[in-house]
């Protein structure tokens, strides 16, 4: 499948968010869960998204074209940076401004690594979007790193714990694993 994605902007607060010209899937995680990569697996270009072996470094949010059709946003990572830790749900004002203002959201793409599993920040989030009834789809990143019998129990244990309707996907930006399943749950989003 052939994708078209180009960068657009980068913002660092709220008035230099672009106008909302397209549906927008925001791509939401912990520092270092793999966002940056799975942006760039998902639009088969690596080096769109910038990743980093150094976690915290992303603190703007980024708008990524797609097909001329939706826009993949790639939020900065929470839970890292020592100022987060007083922060009563531990994700930025900035993600907070964006997620809680943005008519154009279509949806949250929630990604929690697959041997961590979902902790105090992800319990807190799910509920906080879905008062705002914005859509949440889970994945469960870096899925190479365990083996298939392992990852299915942590699919089941997270969709239990976040209190989910479905099974989050379990995926690899390094092996492709599950992108394709998380390509249609992003574009039913897209086309609500
Ligand atoms: N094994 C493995 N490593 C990954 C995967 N996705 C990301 N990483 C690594 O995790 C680190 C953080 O990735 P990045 O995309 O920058 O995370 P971000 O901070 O959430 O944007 C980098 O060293 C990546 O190479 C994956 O699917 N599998
Ligand atoms: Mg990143």
């Amino acid at each position: 499948m052939k994708v078209n994605a180009h960068f657009v902007i980068s913002a660092a607060k709220p008035e230099d968010f672009p106008p909302g010209r397209l549906p927008e899937i925001a791509v939401v995680g912990r520092s270092n869960v793999g966002k940056s990569s799975l942006i760039n697996t998902l639009v088969h270009q690596q080096g769109l998204a910038r990743t980093s072996r150094t976690p915290g470094r992303t603190r703007l949010i980024n708008w990524f074209e797609v097909d001329g059709r939706f826009h993949l946003v790639d939020l900065p990572g929470y839970g890292y940076a020592a100022v987060d830790r007083n922060m009563r749900a531990g994700w930025q004002p900035l993600i907070e401004a964006y997620l809680d203002k943005r008519a154009v959201l279509a949806g949250v793409v929630l990604l929690v690594d697959v041997r961590r599993g979902p902790e105090e920040e992800e319990l807190d989030f799910v509920p906080w979007l879905e008062q705002r009834k914005v859509p949440i789809v889970v994945a469960l990143t870096k899925a190479d790193k365990l083996p298939k019998n392992k990852r299915m129990l942590e699919v089941s244990k997270a969709k239990k714990t976040l209190a989910l309707k479905r099974d989050p996907f379990a995926v690899s930006a390094q092996t492709g694993d599950g992108i394709d399943d998380l390509w249609r749950a992003i574009d039913k989003l897209v086309k609500k």
